[in-house]
């Protein structure tokens, strides 16, 4: 078990890279640099701020958000590993798996000669896990934090078997006005709607919000970028290793029943996810990895 005082000692960075206990006593990493602010909790390596220089935060947080050990925050960059969604199987099994409700470790935390930050975080091996995930793997996560926000999710097999593994890294990304917001390069591709009992429906255009939407993209490999007129900004989404993108907006009546959404969170907030979701989870072959990247850019519109 980690204290604050220790990290700082081993891993913190003056006027950098700074840990602390925040009012809900969870453990953060906060890092400031000359391009970019960003903050992480522990519980669950989930990303909760990340504002480039000049920019507010592209990252949404419920002000409605419940702090509490073993449930992930509503909002930031919850981590879906080794599942997406509810478990094949089992309904007793967490949603999204479980790397997002528990505690992982520093690794390294590295300053970088461009001037962004690099923290390096592993899901250790966990008690009570074996009947969740009775597979020898690994989990590593790697932030580059600057004026792009890069995250790197790495899973090892280190058994002697395959194993299926399916993950999403699951960003609330801070918007204007839903109602305004359109999303670009998922056209043309075929999505499963999960609004619509899993219906399967290809993509005709920009994506547009009138209603609840819960999507995942297959064939997504392209940029997609989120067209924020409001806040006028476009935030650009490219990523490597992942072949679906999710897309999630509760809207009015689903959020309401959120009691850590609220009533109108959900026009602030859409979640678009790089993942390895449905038809696109990963088999792992015996002592092979897989790397989901993705990179986040933030660009204003010009006046
Ligand atoms: O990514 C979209 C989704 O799978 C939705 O179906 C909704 O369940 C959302 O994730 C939030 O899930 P959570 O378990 O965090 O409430």
């Amino acid at each position: 078990m980690h204290s604050v005082s220790g990290l700082n000692q081993c891993y913190g960075i003056a006027g950098q890279v700074n840990f602390i206990r925040d009012a809900h006593g969870f453990d953060l990493v906060e890092v400031t640099n000359a391009q970019a602010t960003a903050r992480l909790a522990l519980q669950g390596a989930q990303l909760l701020h990340w504002a480039p220089v000049g920019q507010q935060s592209a990252i949404w947080v419920s002000d409605q958000a419940i702090y509490a050990p073993g449930k992930p925050v509503r909002g930031g960059a919850p981590v879906c590993w080794p599942w997406f969604g509810p478990h094949e199987s089992r309904t007793d099994f967490p949603a999204h798996g479980f790397a997002r409700n528990q505690l992982w470790e520093i690794v390294s935390v590295v300053a970088l000669p461009d001037g962004s930050t690099q923290l390096s975080l592993r899901l250790p091996g966990q008690e009570g896990t074996a009947e969740l995930w009775p597979h020898d793997t690994a989990l590593d996560m790697e932030l580059t934090i600057g004026k792009h926000l890069k995250v790197d999710l790495v899973t090892r097999n280190l058994g002697d078997q395959p194993v299926t593994v399916g993950q999403a890294l699951h960003t609330y990304f801070h918007i204007g006005d839903i109602r305004q917001v359109s999303i670009l390069g998922l056209e043309g591709c075929p999505y499963v709607d999960k609004v619509r009992h899993g219906e399967r429906h290809v993509q005709a255009g920009e994506i547009r919000f009138e209603q609840e939407t819960d999507r995942i993209y297959l064939d997504s490999t392209r940029d997609v970028v989120i067209h924020d007129p409001v806040l006028g900004r476009r935030i650009h989404i490219a990523k490597k290793g992942s072949a679906s993108t999710v897309v999630w907006n509760p809207w009015l009546e689903k959020a309401t029943a959120m009691k850590d959404l609220g009533a109108d969170g959900y026009t602030h907030m859409v979640c678009v996810e790089n993942a390895n979701a449905a038809d696109d989870v990963r088999i792992l072959p015996a002592g092979s990895s897989h790397r989901m990247e993705v990179c986040y850019t933030v660009a204003m519109e010009t006046p």
